[in-house]
């Protein structure tokens, strides 16, 4: 078992809040390394990626000195449940066509549609600044202003944001919330049934941008700061089955 675990982070990356939530879970001590966005590329370069979370995990112990680099959230949480097996992916395999269904769903449609959904909404300075800038090294927050013009368009473009983008994204929220609540409607606890798995911290991860949780790592923006419109999202997923149980999950599961 590794000794020494640091992840490369961008702190308010739902991705990254899926690992770290693991991580808790699991009581594996870790060291994050937050990174302001572009300056995460300098950070995860060696390692042959762009995006976070990054994991490294490293045996100090001789002779067995080893390194594990995991460059991809669910790679992690697989390699996490491999050191604690069977506690993050339940190991019947009944439950593997729907872990499986789920997990992909989740990853693809879910996370990719919630970050369209916020950047469509609040690529402002203004809006923007407190999400990229917490816990991020002093003098990356200070480059901030240099930064943010620069990168603007370039989110923009990548992420396709237009008028329209933030509605078609929520549309595709809604979709996985109803696959979500129709997957709960037998009234089982959670998404594989009586046990908590890394499908539960998945779906409550990837949604934070659209329940915006009172215990996310990062703190909540007041709603009131927020356009009309995402509010009115918000609430109106908070208030769907699959948005009550994703705030249960953070209120009884997330420490
Ligand atoms: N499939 C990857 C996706 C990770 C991802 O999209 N990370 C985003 C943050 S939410 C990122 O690092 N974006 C920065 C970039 O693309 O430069 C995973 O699950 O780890």
């Amino acid at each position: 078992m590794p000794t020494n675990f640091r992840l490369i982070t961008i702190p308010v990356s739902h991705y990254v809040e899926k690992v770290r939530w693991a991580l808790d879970y699991l009581k594996i001590p870790f060291q994050e390394s937050p990174q302001m966005p572009p300056f995460h590329r300098g950070a995860v370069k060696k390692y042959g990626v762009t995006t976070v979370p990054v994991l490294i995990a490293d045996s100090l112990a001789e002779p067995l000195r080893m390194r594990i680099v995991k460059t991809d959230s669910t790679d992690i949480l697989r390699y996490l449940d491999t050191l604690h097996p069977g506690k993050l992916y339940p190991p019947d395999p009944a439950l593997q066509e729907l872990s499986t269904e789920l997990e992909t769903l989740l990853n693809l449609t879910l996370g990719v549609s919630t970050r369209c959904w916020g950047y469509s909404y609040i690529l402002t300075r203004e809006l923007l600044y407190p999400h990229w800038t917490l816990g991020v090294p002093f003098w990356q927050k200070l480059l901030f202003p240099i930064i943010f013009p620069k990168v603007e368009p370039i989110i923009r473009e990548s992420f396709k944001i237009t008028t329209t983008s933030g509605a078609k994204s929520y549309q595709e929220i809604i979709g996985v919330f109803d696959r979500v609540t129709e997957v709960l409607s037998d009234g089982r606890k959670y998404l594989l049934g009586d046990r908590f798995s890394a499908i539960d911290i998945t779906f409550a991860a990837l949604a934070v941008p659209i329940l915006q949780p009172a215990e996310q790592y990062t703190a909540s923006t007041s709603l009131d700061l927020l356009p009309a419109q995402m509010q009115a999202d918000i609430r109106n997923c908070r208030s769907t089955p699959a948005g009550e149980f994703g705030l249960r999950l953070y209120r009884e599961n997330r420490r």
